[in-house]
């Protein structure tokens, strides 16, 4: 009975098409870009305004309805799964760029506008948008504020939440809210806006967000760097900011390049591998490129470089470290995302690994990542003879001592990804019970009735 009175409501707001209930569309909107979960929301509703999302918060506040917003559903978390009942609200029809505006310097989009394509209108306006990663092509702006998206170019241009200039939202108890309104200095007490950045859908529904646009860098150029090991990583990293003007410093363990050359069609950089491998991109310097290649040779460290001459060899560069996930989705990785301060990441690193060898074979563990932000993606694979419920239980019993390293060096167990469903049973290693109380008063707050994103970060 409830159902139908309910999807009467959500019809009258957003029309007969716009309210999905059948089984493809229920797996799809149901699923973020992890296996854990089995999807199953009672139906995917695709507002096209802030009206119709305040209505349909409004409506499910009435008939006490979870809902789950959802972007372009690349999160790696969890955060967006539906998989117990709830209504999927996706924002993927409000995906105009309503204003640039040249002279301030910022666009103002719907929030299911896809990253790739405000990448592409801040280019068309003479600017650039620096927040960029694999899945830009398909993620949308609004998923990327609530999870304080980051990628490859944090060591030079922060997080999203460097760039949010305003939002609009709706709260979990249906009220507009125009956070900020796009200036740049509004020092009138608490910003709700900051509040909203990395909320994970816990609070209400981000509609509009308006970002600030950089002045388009240099051309630039990339290097990659073969590398005996992870102390000789950390010394590139030390004197390539001396002597470059970095934009991005990524790193990957030797079994990683070796997943993306079995999977896709692309050349190995060097006719001998390494332990790991030094992605940097910087603005075009040859001179200083070479001397840090001497560099490397003076402190006796025996490495190769290659080093970009075209925009084609930019992207195939890029290419062997941007297709490490996708080289590994097919052994349904078990992923984490973690900060640990940079002078701590070559003992991380040996030590997580020599436990995962001797304790966890034949695990094989997959590291990669924003090292130069100290933001280190381990992937755990699935050995093809397990099934999944043995492969998760080992992943969490090894995450147990992976984190209690994390917690004990000061580290994050989650830098960029976002708690969801998957770190919620791990969120006491990075934050205190006293925050995390704080936080449930927060969301209580903004969102009285509980109706958004439940069960997502905590309890
Ligand atoms: C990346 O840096 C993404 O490529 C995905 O954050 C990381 O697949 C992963 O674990
Ligand atoms: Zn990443």
């Amino acid at each position: 009975m409830r159902d139908s009175t309910l999807f009467a409501g959500l019809t009258d707001i957003v029309g007969n098409r716009h309210l999905l209930t059948d089984p493809e569309s229920l797996q799809r909107f149901g699923l973020d870009r992890t296996d854990f979960w089995t999807p199953k929301p009672c139906a995917a509703v695709l507002p096209a305004s802030v009206d119709e999302v305040r209505d349909i918060v409004r409506l499910a506040n009435r008939h006490r309805l979870a809902i789950v917003p959802s972007g372009g559903r690349t999160g790696l978390s969890g955060g967006a799964v539906a998989a117990n009942g709830e209504l999927v609200l996706s924002l993927q029809r409000m995906d105009s760029i309503l204003e640039v505006d040249t002279v301030g310097r910022s666009l103002r989009c719907g929030a299911g506008v896809v990253t790739g394509h405000v990448h592409q209108a801040a280019r068309e306006n003479g600017f650039y948008f620096p927040v960029d990663f694999a899945s830009s092509g398909s993620s949308q702006i609004g998923g990327n504020v609530a999870t304080n998206a980051g990628g490859i170019r944090v060591i030079r241009y922060g997080m999203m939440r460097h760039w949010v200039q305003g939002l609009k939202v709706v709260t979990g108890a249906g009220d507009v809210l125009d956070l900020n309104r796009g200036l740049i200095k509004n020092n009138t007490g608490l910003d709700f806006r900051q509040l909203f950045i990395g909320s994970e859908g816990i609070l209400g529904v981000i509609c509009e967000v308006t970002l600030g646009l950089a002045e388009p860098p240099p051309p630039g150029q990339v290097m990659v760097f073969g590398l005996p090991d992870y102390d000789a990583l950390m010394a590139l990293l030390g004197e390539a900011r001396r002597q470059l003007t970095l934009s991005a410093f990524e790193f990957f363990s030797d079994n990683a390049l070796g997943h993306v050359l079995a999977r896709f069609d692309l050349k190995a950089p060097f006719s001998q591998r390494y332990p790991c491998y030094g992605l940097l991109e910087f603005d075009r310097n040859d001179d200083a490129a070479l001397s840090l290649f001497r560099y490397l040779q003076e402190q006796g460290i025996r490495a190769d470089a290659v080093i970009s001459h075209s925009d084609e060899q930019v992207a195939s560069l890029w290419a062997l470290r941007e297709n490490i996930t996708e080289s590994l989705s097919a052994r349904q990785p078990w992923k984490q995302d973690i900060a640990v301060p940079i002078p701590v990441v070559p003992d991380f690193i040996r030590d997580v690994g020599g436990l995962i060898e001797s304790e966890y074979s034949p695990l094989e563990a997959v590291w990669f990542g924003h090292v130069g932000d100290g933001n280190l993606h381990l992937n755990i694979l699935k050995p093809a003879t397990w099934d999944m419920e043995d492969f998760v239980a080992q992943c969490r019993r090894l995450m147990m001592s992976v984190l209690e390293k994390v917690q004990s060096c000061g580290g994050s167990i989650s830098a960029e990804h976002g708690v969801g469903l998957l770190k919620k049973p791990f969120l006491q290693y990075s934050r205190e019970s006293a925050e995390v109380e704080l936080m449930r008063r927060v969301k209580a707050a903004f969102d009285p009735a509980g109706i958004m994103n439940p069960g997502k970060v905590f309890d």
